[in-house]
């Protein structure tokens, strides 16, 4: 399932064909074609050159399951569980294009167009994403790609590392740019392995080192530690690990979530926190890994425990606005990347239109409990009369009360922009390529947009923060949080500190002790036994 479409200066021309990407198949000579049904004024009339960005969100978060009979063609399966969230993340490049293409002095000469896929947080649906965007087939042909059409220029994307990982080996392949707001796995740090990976979060690296100077900071010396099963957990956790352990932190437990349904091994990781006489429990894993792990907390009432939040999920609304959540969790210390306001998002959250793309059909169905599909309202579903209204919408999609990976999106977003700038305004005999050449914005090649995408430096619109990288990484930053009670009895995110990676060795974490709330039987910072 993709969202395409082509954005022009003052709006955005919204395309409302179905599942279809940007290019049409190959004809006599070979060559793509832009479909007819795409939407063609957007891009002629305009008389402006267009570059298409890629992007990249697990919207869904897990595959349908299908029973692997062979007896039957294989087919690419089906999403479910939308996510509100990662909903949010795919909305807020659309804004970031939208303001992109409203600006006249950035890319003044140049619309960006785009081509959203659905990662469905499975590694499987990235690669499928990654291949179709190169190749501009709607089914994934490896080593083809379009002669004619708009240029690619970057793929924003794709989400958990496990998925980066794998979109990164083959877009690495092309020399085609990676820009990616949530994957901070360290192993993509590797230059050897990525060589075209860059991100707009900080390398776990520095979280894991960080998480590990705060058990020092309190003396705890008696840990355990639970880890999602994939790289993020696993490197995050085994780093963290090593660290500790050189200071001489004994851990209790290792666990690992499993990344399918599995309600025994649940049971199993719940028993062995309360068997341990560990009361610091570090948690390396996403919001969706985690859950049902919550629950079963919950459910065993397992109290007076201080976790530890790595940063994709110790701001999400899943876990924190669970009922009851308090006794189990609250006093939760744990580390998240910059927030921002973004002036006008809520806005363009709350206007979009059912009618654009099926995923916004979809959420649309979900907030209003109707559908579109014909199918579907004969089987005795409400219909959806598209007047429904958005704007007193109340949930996490519309929450903009905490943009951190949302920032890092419209970072990424900008940051492309700018790269396509600084390549269209490169003054033909002074030019980085050989011979002092240019490249050329109507066919640049990759590997140029990569030179200007690797030596950028740009001023974030609203925020002023300034963005480099280096190496293809940013500096880690986080600042730390502390799960307080709010006054109806639900969390808030009170901040508490900060890590800063490129202080000084001993002015890196800062902490304000007193204003931790430890939620403990004693009220106070626990100690190890
Ligand atoms: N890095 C994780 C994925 C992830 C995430 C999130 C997923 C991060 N933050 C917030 C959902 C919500 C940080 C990874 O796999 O690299």
């Amino acid at each position: 399932m993709d969202l395409t479409g082509l954005s022009s200066k003052g709006h955005l021309l919204l395309v409302l064909c179905v599942s279809c990407s940007l290019y049409t198949s190959t004809d006599a000579e070979g060559s793509c074609k832009l479909k007819a049904k795409f939407n063609l004024r957007g891009y002629k009339e305009v008389l402006k050159k267009t570059v298409v960005i890629g992007g990249m969100f697990p919207v869904h978060q897990r595959l349908v399951s299908t029973d692997s009979n062979t007896t039957i063609p294989p087919e690419s399966s089906d999403c479910e569980a939308f996510n509100f969230r990662t909903f949010r993340w795919a909305q807020t490049m659309l804004f970031a294009l939208n303001e992109i293409n409203n600006r006249t002095d950035l890319l003044p000469l140049t619309e960006l167009g785009y081509v959203i896929y659905d990662s469905c947080f499975t590694i499987s649906k990235a690669v499928e994403g990654t291949l179709t965007f190169l190749t501009g087939q709607d089914e994934a042909v490896p080593n083809y790609r379009c002669g004619d059409g708009p240029p690619l220029s970057a793929l924003v994307g794709a989400g958990g590392s496990d998925l980066s990982i794998a979109t990164a080996r083959i877009l690495g392949l092309y020399y085609f740019p990676q820009m990616s707001y949530a994957s901070s796995c360290s192993v993509l740090e590797s230059r050897f392995q990525y060589p075209t990976f860059l991100r707009t979060i900080p390398s776990d690296e520095h979280q894991s080192v960080a998480m590990a100077k705060l058990v020092l900071h309190f003396g705890w010396t008696w840990v355990g530690t639970i880890a999602a099963e994939d790289d993020y957990g696993k490197y995050g956790i085994k780093r963290f690990k090593e660290v500790v352990e050189e200071a001489g932190v004994c851990i209790s437990f290792s666990e690992t979530l499993p990344k399918v349904s599995n309600p025994e091994a649940i049971e199993r990781i719940v028993q062995a926190v309360l068997d341990s006489t560990a009361k610091i429990i570090v948690v390396f894993s996403s919001d969706v890994d985690l859950s049902p792990l919550v629950g079963e907390l919950l459910r065993n009432n397992v109290t007076n425990r201080t976790w530890i939040a790595s940063e994709a999920w110790v701001t999400s609304a899943a876990i924190s606005r669970h009922p009851d959540i308090l006794p189990v969790l609250g006093g939760t210390i744990g580390f998240a990347v910059k927030r921002a306001e973004i002036p006008g998002l809520k806005e363009h959250l709350l206007s979009v239109i059912p009618y654009n793309d099926t995923l916004t059909e979809e959420f649309w169905g979900i907030v209003f409990n109707c559908s579109m599909n014909y199918t579907q309202i004969l089987r005795g579903k409400n219909r959806c009369t598209g007047e429904e209204m958005l704007d007193k919408l109340n949930n996490t999609y519309s929450d903009v009360s905490q943009l951190r990976i949302t920032y890092n999106v419209y970072k990424a977003v900008y940051a492309v922009a700018h790269a396509l700038h600084n390549l269209e305004h490169c003054e033909e005999g002074s030019g980085p390529f050989e011979n002092d050449s240019c490249a050329d914005i109507n066919k640049f090649e990759p590997w140029q947009l990569m030179y200007y995408l690797k030596n950028l430096r740009f001023t974030v619109p609203h925020t002023g923060e300034e963005i480099y990288f280096n190496n293809g990484d940013v500096d880690g930053f986080y600042e730390i949080l502390n799960w307080q009670s709010d006054s109806d009895g639900g969390i808030t995110y009170t901040h508490i500190g900060y890590y800063n990676s490129t202080a000084p060795l001993d002015e890196k974490l800062t902490i304000n002790n007193a204003s931790i709330i430890w939620n403990n039987d004693i009220l106070e910072t626990p100690r190890s036994v």
